[in-house]
């Protein structure tokens, strides 16, 4: 082998795409403008290719704009770095998904096959129940269609999501990757490892080690949270946000240098991304409010002290425009009291430098409150 065969690249899992989280623009913008921010990343570290390690999208419900956003990016993508960087992606549960909420799928379709179609990423896909040999064809560029692609010495293989158990399918996968073939090989899938994310069912450990004398470099999407495990089980964790619990997790993407050698030695450097920031604050109401404008105006201002230090010269495109979690404690208002966090965030978002504000009402049962008293 010589110095040549060196490559590398990036890889990168649940991106998201087309979320329109808490129906805020700015909001959905983010997971588009991150997309963007790992592309022009594979450009200056110069990678060979990317990986998608499935939900790229995050169901089959996509506005038109943003859509027509993430082609046009795609297309800039391709002839700026004149097709010398691939995306190779596969399917996760997310892209099958019919909506955002809900679980229902629609098989056969997917933004996935449609960019595919397009000539814009390469999307793998096995024919998990054909024999060995046949399981995995070589990508081919006219049909679009393909369960493996070799670039420089990698061999890229990837199934789509094989559903709650993909155990049943990891002997065949194993048997269907050549061995001996002198070339590093990547295996794409979706799905997490027990373990790995608390009461989040994943794969067995142990079970999956059945892969390692095939496989380099597991490339794994699905779980948001970032793991390695064992030098050869890679998850990148989401690569913005998808939910609140999201925020506080170790995510990014991973780099990775594959040097060749008398064998293969690979250098894998996590990358953090450009994220939309957030703040968690709390207020305590320490008296009982039976006035709404009185309450509105208390916690516009108790924010307005606390957050005074947040920078007002942002447009709110920029992600270092907060978003707010804002639990309210204490003493729960009078019952002629409804919080409208709606409006609530809508006064806020307008009077603070903030993108958004979602308001958690974590008040102490009315009950007990009058059980102290007495
Ligand atoms: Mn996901």
């Amino acid at each position: 082998m010589s110095t040549n065969s060196n490559f590398s690249f990036i890889h990168t899992s649940d991106i998201h795409l087309g979320s329109n989280q808490y129906r805020n623009d700015y909001r959905a913008n983010d997971f588009i403008r991150v997309f963007q921010e790992i592309l022009n990343l594979g450009i200056i570290h110069h990678v060979d290719f990317i990986l998608l390690g499935g939900d790229v999208f995050t169901s089959l419900e996509v506005l038109p704009e943003n859509l027509t956003k993430i082609v046009e990016i795609l297309k800039y993508f391709k002839s700026t770095t004149k097709e010398s960087i691939p995306l190779i992606a596969i399917e996760g549960n997310h892209d099958i998904r019919k909506y955002s909420r809900g679980t229902r799928v629609n098989h056969g379709q997917s933004w996935l096959k449609f960019l595919a179609s397009l000539g814009l990423i390469i999307l793998l896909d096995a024919n998990i129940n054909d024999p060995p040999e046949q399981m995995f064809p070589k990508y081919d560029f006219t049909l679009k269609k393909g369960g493996k692609i070799r670039v420089k010495s990698a061999m890229i293989y990837g199934t789509r999501y094989l559903g709650q158990n993909p155990e049943e399918y990891l002997l065949k996968i194993r048997d269907a990757i050549k061995v001996d073939d002198g070339l590093f090989h990547i295996l794409i899938q979706h799905f997490g490892i027990q373990g790995q994310m608390e009461n989040v069912p994943g794969i067995e450990f142990q079970k999956v080690q059945i892969l390692k004398d095939r496989v380099d470099y597991l490339a794994l999407g699905h779980f948001h949270l970032q793991f390695t495990l064992d030098d050869w089980i890679y998850n990148p964790g989401s690569s913005e946000a998808t939910c609140s619990v999201d925020f506080s997790y170790k995510r990014g993407i991973f780099l990775v240098n594959v040097l060749s050698m008398n064998k293969y030695v690979k250098r894998v450097y996590p990358i953090v991304l450009r994220n939309r920031n957030f703040i968690w604050k709390t207020i305590y109401f320490n008296k009982q409010f039976k006035d709404k404008e009185k309450l509105n105006r208390f916690i516009v201002q108790k924010l307005k002290n606390s957050l005074k230090n947040l920078r007002t010269d942002l447009e709110p495109s920029d992600p270092k425009v907060p978003i707010l979690f804002l639990s309210l404690k204490g003493i729960k208002p009078a019952k002629s009291i409804k919080i409208d966090e709606k409006y609530l965030s809508k006064i806020l978002s307008e009077t603070l430098p903030l993108v958004e504000v979602r308001i958690y009402q974590k008040f102490k049962n009315p009950l007990k409150t009058i059980d102290k008293f007495f």
